[in-house]
Order: C-alpha cells, then structure tokens, then sequence
C-alpha cells in the first residue's frame, strides 16, 4: 500500500510532524540521513502504526502515492539544496517538494522558481510550535507553487493547530507565493524576540525596582495572564517562577543571564533595513541580547560605572500596573510594527498577503500564540487595507488607556537606571508616528548645507537648494 506523504529528517521537529500526520490517518513514508534513527524511529514510538520506513530517498519516492508529497524537515540551508537536487530526477511531474525548515525567504524564492522550472512543485511553509506543536497542532504558514495548495492542504490543515470556538478553525492558511510563507514565519520569530524581550524587561522592572520574589511575580503573571495579555509566553513565565532546583532554590534564579539567538529576528531587523520600515523593537530585543551575550564585558564595566539606586519609591500595587500597562502598549506597537513590515514586504515582491490570515495563524500552535491575536484579524477583517494597527479603533483606545502608566515605566525606568529599551523603543516609535510634524526639516537643512542634497518645503513644490554659507550670519571673529 503505498503512502500518503513522505517526511525526510527525523531530528525533534521532523519525527513529531510524522507522528502527527499518521495520527491523522495518513500514512507516512520516512526516511533520515543516518539511517539508524529511521529504524530507531521504527521499533520505538512508530511501531504498530502506519509508517514505512525507507533507507533511501529512492525507496522513499517509491513508498509514496502520486502527485507526491516529500516534507524536507532538516537543517535549514545548503541540506536543502543538496535534497533538491537529489530529489529532482527520482520525482515526476506535478510531485510537490515540501520545506519545513527555518529557511531564509529568499532561498525558498529562489528554490520556488529553481524546482519548479523542473516540472515540480514547491511549498516553503513556516512551521512554529518547537516539538509539542510539531507533535500535536504547529502553526503552520504555507507558500510557495498555488498550484501545491490544494494538495497538501487535506493533510496541512489536519495536523494544524485548531483554534475559535468550536476548535476547529485550523492555524494554516495559504500565505502566498515563493517565499512568502517562509517570510510570514521570520516576522512571527521576531515578534516572538520582542515579546520575550518586553516580558524580560517587565521582570527586571519588578525585580530590580521592586523587589518582587518569585512567589510575587508568579501571582503578578497568572493575573496578567487572566487579562488582555492572556498569551503562551506570559503563561510559560508564570510557571517559571514556581520551578525549584533540587537544593530548594529557584531554578531561574540560577540560569546565566547570557542569550542566545539562531538568527531569524536579526534576518527581520535586517530586511527592515533594506525596506526602509521601522522595526525597532525586534531589532532592539537583537541588540538585548547580544548585550546579555557580553557577560565578561559587563562584569568588567559593573566595576568601574555607576548609576542610580534601581529601587522605586513609589506605590508598588500602581507601579505594577503601569508596568502591565508598558507591556500592553510596547506589545501593540512590535505588532504594528511587524505587520507593516510585511505590508512592505508584500508589496517588494508582489505577494498578495492577506494580514488577517496572518493573525489567525499565529493564534494557535506557535510561541506567540495570544488571545490578542483575535483582535488583529478583527482590525484588517474590518479594513484589509489598514496602514497600521495603532489606527484601528480598538488599539488606538488601548494605548490611550494605557500610555499614562507607560510613559510613567520608561520615565522611571530611565531614572532608575533599568534597562528597557524596547518599552523605550516601543514609546519614541509611537511618539514619532503620532506627530505630524518631526525635527526632519533641520536634518534635510544639515544634509542641503554640507552635501548639496536638495531638499522639498512645506509651503510650495519642487526641490530646492540654498546657499547655506553665503547666506548664514556670519560667526563673530
Ligand atoms: P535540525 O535543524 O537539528 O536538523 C537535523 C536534521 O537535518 C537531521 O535529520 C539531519 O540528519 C538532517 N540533515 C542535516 Br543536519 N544535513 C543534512 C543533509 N545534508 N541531508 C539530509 N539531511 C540532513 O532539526 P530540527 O531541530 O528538527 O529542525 C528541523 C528544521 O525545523 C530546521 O530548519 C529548524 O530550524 C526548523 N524548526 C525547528 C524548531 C524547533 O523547535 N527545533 C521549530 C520550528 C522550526 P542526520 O540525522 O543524518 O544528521
């Protein structure tokens, strides 16, 4: 009997996805590069169940049903190339080529357009959830060939994470050609960076300006995880506060305060750049961490540079709501953010984006899954078109409710010598979208003056240029 789809890399994110297809129903062809791990795989967690498992890829291709369905679920970049071309002349017409991985949107552009000038289809999808989604419902941001679509969508849409009231709204959607479902996925990993990131800085603010012990910041989540800020991240945090180490310490308490990072924020605060699009707060959650990273640095400063006492003098109960309130409103703003970094990535390469979509398939099965969320689709539900999130009525009224206790948190972050750069980030980026006038005329002054750079007025067209050294008042001797 032959299979329904075959999954290549059996490493956690690929043998989870398999049991999640079979447990669908479906029956799986698999195979890994180290052999073993598929007869690992056979005589452990798949036994009995409707798996075959192949030690080659030709065995693989020869397991499957026609058009085929081959899931690449390996490290991403040149692994996948070399499976390509492999993969090339033991497929027929119409067989679709699945990648799975973290791979950079513009490979998987490429990749789209390379496999399938061979006659083959390619789908470069986004899968998020670590292994638990992969096992049980991932989000899952599909592109690449439309024609793949309706193919894969019978199995995508089964092993997706179900979300809405009836459980049965599934988080896949089609996202959009070539790389766009690879580039939906980057933008999701790095609002993943600034929600950890404003999070952090919340801890450090009821931490270091406190004093709030673990038992405190427990209770401090579990209530901000009943409101508005109900998401996965705000409940894993919680729950790291209770977590003891075996001497009866708690375990966070322990940990180095040095992060790592693989790469896929630092991609998006990358191509913010290239697009000209302000996405501070994911960039600034990448410089947070690189900074974390420099903990022999820091030790060595720690000793030489002062600043304030951390500690707040004010009402603690006040000062924790307002710090709910920097969340609250520094979270909307890396929202807007991401979502018009991809209103300007959809039109560079002419991906026709549905954003409500988008945030229906994060809502369910990845890390920053969020009730939140909701409301986002609800806005480009309401206006596909919107510029950006701050002007949709529900969150222009958030942050009007929200921006006293903000402000009030960076103010007193600043003076008490606490770090919180996306809060900070989050607020000047808000502050400087909301003005109609900015201090860019003296700028555009600065750059006509030392390099004949023109710049356009405010009171007629045209492009101008003025003599700045001729006509300036001239410096006393
Ligand atoms: P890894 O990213 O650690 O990749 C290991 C797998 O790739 C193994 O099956 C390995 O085979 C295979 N592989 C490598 Br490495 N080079 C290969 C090659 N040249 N040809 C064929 N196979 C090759 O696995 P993972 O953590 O399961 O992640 C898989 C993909 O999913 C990655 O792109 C990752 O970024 C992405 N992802 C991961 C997570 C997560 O939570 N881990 C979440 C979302 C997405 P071997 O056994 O022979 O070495």
């Amino acid at each position: 009997e032959l299979c329904d789809f075959g999954l290549i890399g059996l490493a956690v994110m690929g043998e989870n996805l398999a049991l999640n297809v079979e447990s669908r129903g479906y029956r799986v062809a698999v195979f890994n590069r180290t052999t073993s791990k598929v007869d690992d795989l056979m005589a452990g967690r798949a036994k009995g169940k409707q798996f075959v498992g192949c030690h080659s890829l030709e065995d693989l291709v020869s397991s499957l049903k026609t058009p085929r369905q081959v899931m690449m679920m390996v490290k991403a970049g040149p692994a996948v190339d070399d499976l390509i071309e492999t993969l090339i002349p033991l497929l027929s017409p119409g067989d679709i080529l699945i990648d799975g991985g973290n791979t950079f949107y513009a490979d998987t552009e490429r990749r789209t357009k390379y496999v399938e000038s061979k006659g083959l289809l390619y789908c470069g999808t986004g899968v998020s959830g670590g292994e638990e989604g992969a096992l049980l419902g991932p989000s899952m941001m599909p592109g690449g060939s439309e024609a793949a679509w309706p193919h894969v969508k019978p199995i995508f849409q089964a092993i997706a994470a179900k979300v809405g009231p009836n459980d049965d709204i599934p988080c896949c959607e089609w996202v959009g050609p070539r790389g766009a479902g690879h580039y939906v996925k980057m933008v999701h990993n790095g609002i993943e960076y600034g929600d950890m990131q404003m999070i952090c800085e919340a801890y450090f603010l009821l931490t270091e300006g406190l004093g709030l012990s673990n038992e405190e910041l427990y209770d401090v989540f579990e209530d901000w995880y009943q409101g508005e800020l109900n998401s996965y991240l705000i409940e894993i945090t919680r729950d790291i506060f209770s977590v003891m180490d075996d001497d009866g310490g708690y375990l966070v308490d322990k940990i180095m305060d040095r992060a790592g990072a693989k790469g896929t924020g630092k991609w998006m605060s990358q191509l913010a750049l290239d697009l000209g699009v302000p996405s501070t707060l994911v960039t600034e959650a990448v410089y947070a961490r690189c900074l974390s990273a420099m903990k022999e640095a820091r030790v060595r400063a720690s000793k030489v540079l002062s600043g304030p006492n951390p500690k707040y003098s004010g009402d603690k109960t006040n000062f924790i709501e307002q710090i709910r309130d920097a969340l609250y409103a520094s979270k909307i703003c890396s929202y807007a953010q991401g979502f018009v970094q991809m209103q300007a990535a959809a039109i560079e390469h002419d991906w026709p984006l549905n954003f409500g979509d988008c945030a229906m398939l994060w809502r369910g099965g990845c890390i920053i899954r969020a009730v939140f969320l909701d409301r986002i689709k609800e806005a480009f539900d309401a206006d596909p078109k919107l510029e950006n999130l701050l002007l949709a009525p529900y969150f222009q009224e958030a942050v009007e409710r929200s921006q006293d206790g903000w402000r009030h948190v960076v103010a007193s972050a600043a003076q008490l010598g606490i770090p919180t750069p996306a809060f900070s980030a989050a607020l000047a980026y808000y502050d400087g979208y909301r003005r109609e006038r900015l201090p860019a005329n003296l700028l555009q002054a600065q750059r006509d003056y030392f390099g004949a750079h023109t710049f356009e007025r405010l009171d007629k067209p045209g492009t101008f240029h003025a003599e700045w050294i001729q006509l300036r008042k001239k410096p006393k001797q």
